[in-house]
């Protein structure tokens, strides 16, 4: 298959006259809102009803198999997810925006900050305080349902244990 081909099955990206960014309201979606407001070209936008399931539902789902918004239809057709990497996109695709420093040690630490906000304080800690149930200190989880699952998985006696390297006699010669 060449570059740019669209795999059996999947369907024909079809070229749009801008992009649509598929969002929810008080979603982290908002900041890719924010990001083509900041650009000032048109784009068209998709609201969707995230607590009433919608992006676990056709035609949702069929675009973004992740079920997660922000999704971005781009111009050419193609989907582009995951927050970071749409905000990258759009903001060197649009460079007279100055939305990303050109400077490479400026460059990382805005990647740094964007990997801490969405993977750990929206990923872990929103996460957190909406199902606390599904956390627990490690220190106390000893006989909790995650390392109970690792000390199944790996047969390991202590679910700590399972994170260790097997052991040399268990590698491939
Ligand atoms: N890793 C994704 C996470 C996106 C995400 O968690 N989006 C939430 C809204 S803030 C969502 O779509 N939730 C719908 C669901 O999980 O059902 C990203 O960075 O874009």
């Amino acid at each position: 298959m060449g570059a740019g081909a669209t795999p059996v099955g999947f369907p024909q990206p079809r070229r749009r006259q801008c992009h649509e960014a598929l969002w929810g309201p008080h979603t982290c979606a908002v900041g890719i809102h924010i990001l083509l407001e900041e650009i000032d070209r048109p784009y068209e936008t998709e609201k969707l009803d995230v607590n009433g399931g919608d992006t676990h539902r056709l035609p949702f789902i069929g675009i973004n198999p992740k079920g997660k918004v922000p999704t971005l239809v781009r111009e050419d057709g193609s989907v582009l997810t995951e927050f970071s990497a749409i905000a990258t996109w759009l903001a060197r695709t649009n460079p007279q925006t100055g939305l990303l420093p050109d400077d490479l040690e400026l460059e990382a630490r805005a990647v740094e900050t964007m990997a801490y906000v969405g993977g750990t304080i929206h990923g872990q800690g929103y996460a957190r305080v909406f199902v606390p149930q599904m956390f627990a200190r490690q220190d106390v989880a000893g006989e909790g349902r995650a390392w109970a699952g690792i000390r199944q998985a790996t047969g390991a006696r202590d679910g700590r244990n399972g994170f260790r390297a097997p052991e040399p006699a268990t590698r491939p010669a």
